[in-house]
């Protein structure tokens, strides 16, 4: 993997670049939609590609490892040949749905023994398994195990946990190091800061992050109840200590404001189950601000749900029909929905992306900011 910066921000820490994989380049500012089975919710692999422009997507090493499970990932070759999604690939490690998903979990040195949320069979990720495990699944870029700690949490705790992150982290690196891809091309490991919200866990985690000299380098542990101030403080902390040179990935983030924010910040990558999530229960997102479809506002407003957007969800479907299916539960209703705000998405990164190289991305994101959160 590589990655070349590109533009960078006058007035903001915000900057442009492109990672290159052998899946192909992937140019940053990104957002990355979340397919946790292999799958992005109710959208397939030409609309990611043509209508969404997506240009990488992730994968859940504790979803895929469940199901369908390692032996039928690898006969299929990876999971880019099972899945037909030939672009770059990031796998998250488990060390985060193991803690919000599975019933029973111990964390231990050694590692997280869990019980699977699908039929309550045992297991153990170690640092050294779940290395194994995103190897076999075969992504582009491959994420340390770590304990993302909940928020609040207690200082002592914080401390502990961030310490066995690191312990967690030099098993990962020392056995990726030893190991190759199964399928042909390379693959990178990106290590996590954690650190909860104390500033000094924090820049300590950082530090030691940045000693590795990954190819990338991921923020993880925020966007977990704190309030966003405390988020964009702690990611501006971290984002000034991360390597200038290497990919910037916050984990799990965000509302288009957040990533607006964060991008200011000097984040690269961004991933969030919330366009996909909220667009099923009717939650769009748009250029003009925040739209809830099932609002008897939208019953008879016959225009696109976007005007900004030109793809083909946002052209041919109107507000008022994407009402009708939701409300209807109709399946239709989840895919069009999910497109749009996938579309949306992509659009905000890549014109952010075109504003930092324009040298007009300050003025633009405070109005775009604004816009963004209001509710209409
Ligand atoms: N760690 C991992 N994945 C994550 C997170 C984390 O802290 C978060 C936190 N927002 C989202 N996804 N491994």
């Amino acid at each position: 993997m590589e990655f070349k910066l590109e533009a960078t921000d006058k007035g903001s820490k915000a900057r442009t670049g492109i990672i290159t994989t052998d899946h192909g380049e992937i140019k940053t500012p990104i957002f990355m939609p979340v397919g946790t089975a292999g799958s992005v919710k109710a959208v397939h692999q030409r609309e990611l590609k043509e209508d969404i422009k997506a240009q990488i997507i992730l994968g859940n090493t504790y979803h895929l490892y469940l199901r369908p499970g390692l032996e039928i990932i690898e006969k299929a070759g990876g999971l880019h040949k099972f899945n037909g999604w030939d672009r770059p690939i990031l796998t998250d490690s488990g060390g985060y749905q193991v803690y919000s998903l599975s019933e029973t979990r111990k964390i231990k040195e050694e590692g997280v023994t869990f019980k699977s949320h699908i039929d309550g069979s045992k297991h153990i990720f170690t640092p050294e398994a779940v290395m194994d495990i995103q190897r076999t699944i075969g992504a582009d870029i491959i994420m340390a195990f770590d304990e993302c700690t909940p928020y609040p949490c207690e200082y002592d705790y914080a401390e502990q946990s961030m310490h066995m992150t690191h312990r967690w982290l030099k098993r990962c690196c020392e056995y990726f190091d030893k190991t190759e891809g199964k399928y042909g091309y390379s693959q990178t490991l990106f290590p996590i800061v954690q650190g909860s919200v104390y500033k000094d866990l924090r820049k300590q985690s950082a530090e030691v992050i940045a000693s590795y000299q990954r190819e990338g380098n991921a923020i993880g542990g925020l966007s977990v109840g704190e309030p966003a101030e405390m988020m964009y403080e702690m990611t501006e902390l971290v984002c000034d200590i991360l390597p200038y040179d290497k990919p910037r990935y916050l984990m799990g983030v965000g509302t288009p404001a957040n990533i607006l924010e964060c991008i200011t910040l000097g984040i690269d990558m961004f991933d969030c189950v919330m366009p996909t999530r909220n667009a099923r229960n009717g939650m769009l997102f748009t250029s003009e601000g925040i739209i809830n479809i099932k609002n008897k506002k939208w019953e008879s407003d016959f225009s696109p749900v976007d005007p900004e957007l030109s793809g083909y969800v946002d052209t041919f479907y109107s507000k008022a029909y994407l009402r009708h299916l939701i409300i209807s539960k109709e399946i239709l209703g989840a895919q069009i929905a999910s497109i749009h705000n996938l579309t949306f998405y992509l659009w905000l990164v890549g014109e952010a992306r075109a504003q930092i190289e324009a040298g007009t991305f300050a003025e633009w994101k405070s109005g775009m900011v604004k816009k963004v959160s209001q509710r209409l």
